[in-house]
């Protein structure tokens, strides 16, 4: 697999492997890249100065999980659709923060991909700074190009995610992007607003860390239960970290090793994270990387949505322990 060296500009990066592996490619694919990066800019910039825009705080409204929607979350859910609707590249939008998934208007070229996404994750830390970020995934259509794509088109299995990635909005600005050339991040320089390789060929490595809510011990079931009791084991040597962004635990996971876990659990028997937004993106970097993803059964990727907004159990991470983990969990119910 070809090399990037590190400073390898995402436009070139998108250019150069598109090139040599898919010589009569359209370019389509590095537009629809280029549309989800310029997103990034844009909602990193409003995210720099939430506090001093007006930003801070909820727009009163609920969304359809019935999560009470921040200013943030609206903004770059709009962000997100305008950057993606009119490059010819995008058919529909599947969004968090969208009750049935949305099509480019009318007067737009109708493109090949779908686009699922998660705006604004971590909105329980937008008022307090803490790192939030954006998932997407990319799908191909089933229908032709130009025509109207139908809803149920959004609905794929895990498998056949084109590429997957995520935008991190914390001390730095850093575009993930999942595809078959591996797992690359790009750190956003601000000041003259370019993305530049940071972290080339992304591999999980072994790590001791585990990431999951612990006030919610007393409701889990026993396997869950009992892996964390092993990964308590001094001897293990392991550590705890839990931002309570998923994107935010996802990325210290991929890049220090460890395992995410939102179980299924007694009060939330199909977990709490999205299946088509959340799980599948991270799933599918996350085996890009040499990691793995289940749902404590199966794996993610295998599983095919029955609706958009699917809940999912999900535990991610490096695969010695996400195989521990979902060993114990076996026997534990799952209603997803
Ligand atoms: P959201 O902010 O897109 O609604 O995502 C849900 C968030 C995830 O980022 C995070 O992993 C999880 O909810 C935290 O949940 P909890 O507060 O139950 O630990
Ligand atoms: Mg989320």
């Amino acid at each position: 697999m070809r090399q990037f060296e590190e400073g390898t500009t995402l436009d070139r990066y998108l250019m150069e492997t598109t090139r040599e592996r898919y010589p009569e490619a359209s370019g389509k694919f590095t537009a629809l890249c280029q549309s989800i990066a310029l997103a990034g800019k844009m909602i990193s910039a409003r995210v720099n100065r939430a506090g001093l825009a007006g930003m801070l705080g909820g727009t009163g409204d609920v969304n359809i999980q019935g999560e009470f929607v921040q200013k943030l979350d609206h903004y770059a859910n709009l962000t997100f659709i305008r950057a993606l609707e009119h490059g010819g590249h995008t058919c529909l939008v599947v969004s968090e923060e969208e009750a049935e998934p949305v099509a480019v208007p009318s007067q737009f070229h109708s493109g090949r991909y779908i686009i699922t996404l998660d705006p604004l994750d971590g909105s329980s830390n937008i008022d307090c700074n803490a790192t939030i970020g954006s998932i997407f995934g990319i799908f191909r259509r089933r229908s032709p190009e130009g025509s109207s794509a139908s809803v149920d088109e959004a609905l794929q299995s895990g498998r056949d995610l084109v590429a997957a990635g995520y935008l991190l909005y914390g001390a730095g600005t850093l575009l993930v992007l999942g595809t078959e050339f591996g797992v690359q991040g790009f750190t956003l320089d601000p000041s003259i607003g370019e993305y530049f390789l940071s972290h080339p060929n992304i591999r999980i490595p072994a790590g001791t860390t585990y990431s999951t809510n612990e006030a919610y011990q007393r409701r889990w079931n026993p396997g869950m239960a009992a892996f964390i009791e092993r990964m308590k084991d001094p001897a293990r040597k392991g550590n705890a970290r839990y931002i309570g962004s998923l994107v935010a635990d996802f990325h210290r996971t991929l890049l220090k090793g460890g395992v995410f876990l939102y179980p299924s659990d007694r009060k939330n028997p199909k977990g709490k994270l999205r299946l088509l937004y959340e799980a599948f993106p991270l799933a599918f970097l996350a085996e890009q990387a040499g990691g793995a993803a289940t749902d404590g059964r199966t794996p993610i990727l295998d599983r095919m949505p029955k609706s958009m907004h699917d809940r999912v159990p999900l535990v991610i991470g490096g695969s010695d322990l996400v195989a521990e983990a979902t060993q114990l969990m076996a026997t534990d119910p799952n209603e997803a």
